[in-house]
């Protein structure tokens, strides 16, 4: 298994440096994304929410009856309550979350809210090899709910590789998932890069863990952050640009930074309705149905 300081070590000792995006999620990095979540510049939370709750009949429709709803990345939790009680008899709903730590705090809001409902709360890394923490039969109401765009932090082929797994591993008869869609860049940019600077801080979270959690020795004052947008791959890209040469060292390994060098920490995918439809398609899946919100900015589909 890949652990944190391995891919520290390999992302530092490249010649375009870069780290892997889903490092920013401990406990605070979770806080901070939950904040980022309702900042007016950050578009996506609040709009896909609009859409579910306006297509709420229709996408239990989808669903189905006596769905098991697994979550992978569920964070906050917030969204799965916007349409669970138009559902058809659920079954079982199933977060998983990289930060152990903060979905088993967040889990008792949704049993209070969801009485019924059981819950099945797991501290898991979806994007790794290893086995699933629940057992599932592939004749049961599989569901995969995967909303706020994180399916556009993967590359293209993990994106892939990916929506495959869910059939293949997670035995998913369904999965609706929300997909943000590319517009003028000036609201990317803007939705990534937040006059609070909640977004600044978020990005430097992974360097606070090196620190914290590696015995990292960063100054991270002489990091800045900053987004940009790769028109070529259609994605905001986060990275930290080092303001003055410096030198990092992590548990015996050093690792020299130059001035306006940059470590590239994320990135986010847009897509077209048909780019996304092509993807999905490469992946063995086909889009069933496709909500938007009246302003084209964000996208749900329900996959079959
Ligand atoms: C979780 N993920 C979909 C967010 C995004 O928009 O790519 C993470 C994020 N990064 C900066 N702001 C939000």
């Amino acid at each position: 298994m890949k652990t944190f300081l391995n891919e520290v070590l390999m992302g530092l000792g490249k010649r375009n440096k870069k780290f892997n995006s889903k490092w920013f999620y401990d406990y605070k990095g979770s806080k901070l994304f939950e904040q980022i979540t309702s900042l007016d510049e950050y578009y996506p939370t609040r709009t896909e929410k609009k859409i579910l709750s306006t297509y709420k009949n229709e996408i239990a429709k989808e669903i189905g009856a006596n769905a098991i709803i697994i979550e992978p990345g569920a964070g906050d939790i917030k969204k799965i309550g916007i349409f669970l009680n138009s559902l058809n008899k659920p079954k079982k709903y199933i977060p998983l979350d990289i930060s152990e730590e903060y979905i088993k705090k967040i889990s008792p809001n949704f049993k209070k809210k969801f009485p019924n409902i059981p819950i099945d709360t797991k501290g898991y890394d979806f994007t790794s090899s290893m086995k699933l923490p629940f057992k599932i039969s592939s004749s049961e109401n599989i569901i995969i709910f995967f909303p706020g765009s994180t399916l556009g932090n993967f590359e293209k082929k993990e994106a892939v590789q990916f929506l495959k797994l869910l059939k293949s591993k997670f035995k998913a008869k369904k999965i609706i998932i929300g997909v943000d869609l590319i517009k003028d860049i000036k609201t990317l940019i803007s939705a990534y890069d937040d006059k609070k600077g909640i977004t600044a801080k978020f990005n430097k979270n992974i360097l606070k863990r090196i620190n914290t959690e590696l015995d990292g020795d960063i100054n991270l004052g002489l990091y800045k952050h900053i987004a940009v947008f790769n028109k070529s791959k259609k994605r905001i890209e986060m990275r930290l640009k080092s303001i003055k040469n410096n030198t990092i060292n992590i548990r015996g390994s050093k690792f020299v930074i130059k001035k306006n060098e940059e470590i590239h920490t994320e990135n986010s995918h847009k897509y077209s309705i048909r780019s996304f439809k092509n993807l999905v398609n490469e992946a063995g899946w086909k889009i069933s149905t496709t909500w938007v919100d009246d302003k084209k900015l964000f996208s749900v589909h329900c996959l079959k």
